[in-house]
């Protein structure tokens, strides 16, 4: 009888159902990637993405929710050292006074299970309900910068650090590092100890650019936030001057543990998690990197190029042509959008997109639909207007972070275009950071335009 019923079905017909059963098997997981770069709002991204996840209410944009076909989600379980502590973030927003989460600098993962009506359409009669399980990957933004790695060699690595050590602002803090790498003799044996401090010399370099300049292009991206590596031999590098090849000499093992960093933990985050990844949300700070000046916007600008490369799935591209890689939508966030106007959210949407396409107007993105958004997780600040001198004015109010007192604001407007000369000395780029608003059980977490970013990376599967 089987046979029979099977034998009816025309091939035509017969690929229309198998195609169906793999895009619902296909369409049951979802693999949703967060990053940015550090402080740019990932774990707060995660952790109120999840809260709304798990309340179903104050998401209007989301189409599954506005046509009151969301029902649900519930976390399932995940190994411990991996998983995304949600529990603790939450608690932190939920404490009176809230604090925001504390800083992440490891790969995070979160499984949840979400619960649907189907559309009204054929498929309802067929199964009343849709399951979709979403697994959430937080990793940091630096992970992406190492990707060139893959292709570069020693010997280009270390002329591009030497080329951005020679340059204002880094160079005043480079000289430590750089009298170190032309004084140590290369060709002479592979001394733990020269290496050693050459390595961290190069290292507290990278960590001055970081933490006194405020920059982001840090290459390699995993030496200052290495995690669970902190103590992973491949770690023990840095750039060196052009010097000949000596068997056994101490450029040889330096050499080595470049090919160790990019063999054993560059490559293996794109083969196993990067390539599996199906949509991809960016986050940036814009608003940092303004307060902090033209050379730490040129910074992020560069930096923010370099992550590019991982997207960039040309035939040509660079990942292409190592991996398969498979995300077909990315969003680029500029996140932390309630520290402005809703006047401004316009032009810091388009002040990011100028940002990362402009860099790469060349570059091409097949296959993969790119979105852009002003972004808030968590909205800190209420807008009130006020009237100076009979001119109405949108201003903020919230606690600034360094502040004991809530505060009306006037935040100041956002070039919808890169930053003329003239804009970086009239002083008016002085954003100000905000406390969190408490979580309360049972009333959704203000926002601005979550809802927009999940209809985006997901409400085609729900
Ligand atoms: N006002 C406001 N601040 C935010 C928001 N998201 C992140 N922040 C701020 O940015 C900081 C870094 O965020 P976090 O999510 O820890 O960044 P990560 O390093 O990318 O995970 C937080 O401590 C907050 O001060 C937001 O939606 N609104
Ligand atoms: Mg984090």
């Amino acid at each position: 009888m089987r046979y029979e019923n099977r034998d009816r079905l025309s091939p035509g017909r017969l690929f229309e159902l198998a195609s169906e059963l793999t895009r619902r098997a296909r369409d049951r997981e979802l693999k949703l990637a967060v990053t940015g770069l550090r402080r740019s709002g990932k774990t707060v991204f995660t952790t109120l993405l999840v809260r709304h996840l798990l309340d179903g209410s104050g998401l209007p944009f989301l189409s599954a929710a506005r046509e009151g076909r969301y029902l649900g989600a519930k976390i399932l379980p995940l190994r411990e050292e991996e998983a995304f502590p949600f529990d603790r973030f939450e608690e932190a927003l939920s404490t009176d006074p809230p604090r925001w989460p504390e800083p992440t600098e490891r790969l995070s993962r979160l499984r949840i299970a979400i619960r649907v009506r189907s559309p009204a359409s054929l498929s309802r009669r067929l199964k009343p309900y849709r399951e979709l399980t979403l697994e959430i990957v937080d990793y940091p933004g630096e992970w992406l910068l190492d990707l060139p790695l893959l292709i570069q060699s020693f010997e280009e690595f270390s002329y591009e650090a030497f080329a951005l050590a020679s340059a204002k602002p880094r160079a005043e803090l480079a000289s430590a590092w750089l009298a170190r790498a032309h004084e140590v003799d290369q060709t002479g044996p592979a001394d733990p100890l020269a290496i050693a401090s050459l390595v961290r010399a190069y290292r507290d370099y990278l960590g001055a650019c970081r933490d006194r300049l405020g920059l982001f292009y840090l290459v390699p991206g995993r030496f200052l936030a290495p995690g669970e590596l902190a103590e992973h031999p491949a770690l023990c590098f840095a750039p060196l001057p052009p010097a000949p090849l000596v068997p056994g000499s101490l450029r040889a093992a330096m050499i080595e543990a470049f090919t160790r960093y990019r063999e054993e933990i560059v490559r293996p985050f794109f083969a196993r998690h990067f390539s599996g990844f199906d949509r991809q949300i960016v986050l940036v700070d814009l608003l940092t990197a303004l307060n902090a000046g033209p050379a730490h916007f040129a910074d992020l600008r560069r930096a923010l190029e370099r992550v590019m490369y991982s997207f960039r799935y040309g035939r040509n591209g660079l990942l292409a042509r190592l991996f398969a890689p498979k995300i077909d939508r990315l969003l680029f966030a500029a996140s932390k959008a309630d520290h402005v106007a809703p006047s401004q959210h316009a032009a810091l949407k388009q002040l990011l997109e100028r940002l990362v396409v402009s860099a790469h107007r060349a570059a091409r993105f097949e296959g993969v639909e790119m979105a852009f958004l002003a972004l808030s997780a968590l909205r800190a600040t209420e807008v009130v207007r006020t009237d100076h001198g009979g001119q109405i004015l949108s201003c903020l109010k919230g606690r600034p972070l360094d502040s004991e007192r809530e505060v009306v604001l006037y935040t100041g407007e956002i070039p919808p275009d890169l930053p003329e000369p003239e804009d970086w000395t009239s002083g008016r780029f002085r954003f100000r950071a905000f406390a969190p608003c408490r979580l309360v059980p049972g009333r959704p977490a203000p926002h601005i335009n979550l809802d927009q970013a999940l209809e985006f990376l997901l409400g085609d599967k729900l």
